[in-house]
């Protein structure tokens, strides 16, 4: 049972004002925090402004006081989100799992679950929209904290390389570094690196960002649909690269498909689906994997719905952060209860950090092993 809703204003790792829902029930409290993404899908649920969420808060808050937390979720629904704002709705959902779960959301998903996702690093990254957003580690050890400790170590060895020949901008929103080069470049040089680990190598291109009429505008150069599925194909070919994020637009189904059908790489709609149960139905064998971002959705139950209908077509989960994240720790517990076989959360920065510290608290709970993908 609902007691009592709170809402604070809290910053995130952009230092972007963001919302915390805090909800007090008889066995105690629980929070939720709504992210925020830069490189957003025009799929997702619309954000409030901070400045309004008050007023939402006061308008709404009796429909969920003194009402059982199971029930939240539909009670968002009826009301709807565009009303509530995304970020009013997803931290007050997450909050409202916490409190079914007494906290341990992981168990309450699934109390079977043996299986601990693969962390997936973001090493280097560019901000400008012209090229390839994130350039990412999967280290192949046998445990969490060993993964977690061979991709820091690929993030040190890059950035200690990038600072001493002057070739660093600095850290982008994940804590990833920014190189002064291009993104063959980037390549060539995280091949370099990771081939004295046990790592592999994935990319997001966020194709998204630079496509306009019906070309894609990289780095110079406009490439038709079937030029740049070419080139895709190369890159994945040339770096082994075993994890491919959004190589098109958030239309273009069919070439996810056509790529899909080209390579053994994982072709990953993140924007394409922006974790909606809609899309993803539209999606089928078109993708082998989907990015889970509950934020892009709204509720953790939509988000739920996305992955049944990911798990019965062999769709792989990888759970996601946002650009702009909080301390929550929420999406750790997601992807283990969901049985995702990755978790992208970053490397460097707290906010990254403190969602692969639970993983290392699941992991040493009980008997787990790292997933198969
Ligand atoms: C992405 C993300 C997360 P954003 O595209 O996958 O790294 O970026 O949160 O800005 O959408
Ligand atoms: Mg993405």
């Amino acid at each position: 049972m609902i007691k009592d809703i709170y809402i604070e204003k809290i910053y995130n790792s952009r230092k972007e004002p963001t919302i915390k829902v805090i909800l007090e029930t008889e066995y105690g409290i629980y929070c939720g925090e709504a992210p925020s993404g830069a490189s957003k899908s025009s799929y997702e649920v619309k954000y409030k402004p901070i400045s309004q969420i008050n007023k939402i808060y006061q308008k709404y808050v009796n429909f969920f006081l003194n009402k059982s937390e199971n029930i939240v979720d539909k009670k968002i629904h009826q009301i709807g989100i565009n009303k509530l704002g995304g970020n009013f709705s997803i931290a007050l959902s997450i909050a409202a799992l916490k409190a079914r779960s007494k906290g341990n959301v992981w168990k309450f998903l699934n109390p079977n679950a043996r299986f601990m996702p693969f962390p997936l690093g973001n090493v280097m990254g560019q901000w400008n929209k012209k090229s390839i957003q994130e350039f990412l580690v999967c280290s192949k050890e046998k445990s969490i904290e060993k993964c977690i400790k061979e991709n820091s170590e690929i993030h040190i060895e890059i950035g200690n390389y990038l600072k001493k020949k002057r070739l660093s901008k600095g850290l982008n929103y994940e804590g990833a570094w920014i190189p002064k080069f291009n993104d063959i470049k980037a390549l060539d040089l995280l091949s370099r690196v990771t081939d004295n680990y046990n790592s592999r190598i994935g990319i997001d291109i966020a194709a998204s960002g630079f496509y306009k009429n019906k070309k894609y505008h990289y780095q110079g150069k406009k490439y038709d649909k079937g030029d740049w599925l070419e080139f895709i194909k190369d890159l994945i070919k040339t770096y082994k690269l075993f994890y491919v994020e959004d190589p098109f637009h958030e239309n273009d189904f069919e070439s996810f498909e056509e790529l899909k059908r080209k390579t053994k790489c994982l072709i990953v709609g993140d924007d394409l689906i922006a974790t909606n149960p809609d899309r993803i139905k539209k999606a089928i064998k078109k993708i082998n994997s989907v990015i889970i971002k509950p934020n892009q959705v709204g509720t953790v139950s939509k988000t739920l719905e996305t992955v049944k209908i990911a798990n019965k077509n062999k769709i792989k989960c990888i759970v996601s952060h946002r650009s702009g994240e909080t301390f929550d720790t929420f999406i750790a517990d997601l992807a283990v209860g969901i049985n995702a076989p990755l978790i992208k959360c970053g490397i460097y920065g707290r906010e990254r950090f403190v969602k692969l510290e639970r993983l290392i608290k699941i992991w040493d709970s009980g008997n787990f092993r790292m997933a198969r993908i």
